[in-house]
């Protein structure tokens, strides 16, 4: 994944017609395209294949087995296109370990996902946040996923994990981060759907926010 515009869109919608629409449309403002469970349980596994055509896909399905499962899951992920996925961490270094010897063999990536974006989980994730950070980069994973909805959380997960990762960051828009400012805490880019997809000119809305990315960096 090459690091351009710095902006990862998140294609949730249902239809597959649809979401090579707007694959389509913001092909020129996004370095991928993140597809997860709405996506793929409404249109078959196929549209990674499809929409790899636009952009590199990460495939989102928040992988969180033993190791063996986990292979399973990679494989079939990887079989169908996608450049990367996305795993949970709190799973532990064996499970993600068979995803990224796997992704490794193949020249893709496995991004970790620490504490996630939305207020639950301040509940029970948050404590494991940095642990998960840690074990992502002592186990080299490509990257890590940080909230954008606290931009100081990103900053904190920077600090842990070194250069050598990437940070990518959902949680722009429609959940109330700021682009510019997660960026500006040390996220590499933001991951950004319902804004983008639900709007009535996707390409613009993509636009504007790969400006507001260019003035911060
Ligand atoms: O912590 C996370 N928060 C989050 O929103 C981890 C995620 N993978 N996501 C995903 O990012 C979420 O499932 C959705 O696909 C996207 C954010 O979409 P939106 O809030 O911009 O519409």
């Amino acid at each position: 994944m090459e690091k351009q515009t710095r902006l990862i869109l998140a294609l949730d919608v249902l239809d597959s017609d649809e979401a090579i629409r707007i694959s389509e449309a913001v092909a020129d403002y996004v370095d991928a395209i993140k597809v997860g469970y709405p996506l793929v349980l409404a249109s078959g596994l196929g549209i990674i294949g499809k929409l790899a055509e636009y952009a590199p896909i990460i495939a989102d399905f928040k992988v969180a087995d033993i190791p063996s499962t986990n292979r399973l899951i990679c494989e079939q992920v990887f079989d169908a296109g996608a450049d990367a996925v996305i795993v949970q961490g709190f799973t532990g270094h064996d499970s993600l370990k068979v995803c990224v010897d796997l992704a490794a063999g193949l020249g893709k990536d496995v991004f970790v996902v620490t504490e996630m974006s939305h207020p639950g989980a301040l509940d029970l994730m948050q404590a494991a946040g940095e642990s998960i950070a840690r074990m992502a980069a002592n186990g080299k994973a490509s990257g890590v996923v940080a909230p954008a909805t606290r931009p100081e959380r990103v900053r904190e997960i920077r600090k842990i994990i070194g250069d050598e990762l990437a940070i990518i960051s959902p949680g722009v828009g429609a959940q109330g981060g700021s682009a510019s400012d997660t960026i500006m805490a040390g996220a590499d880019w933001v991951i950004v759907g319902r804004s983008i997809y639900q709007s009535e000119n996707p390409a613009n809305a993509a636009a504007k926010i790969v400006r507001e990315i260019e003035e911060v960096t």
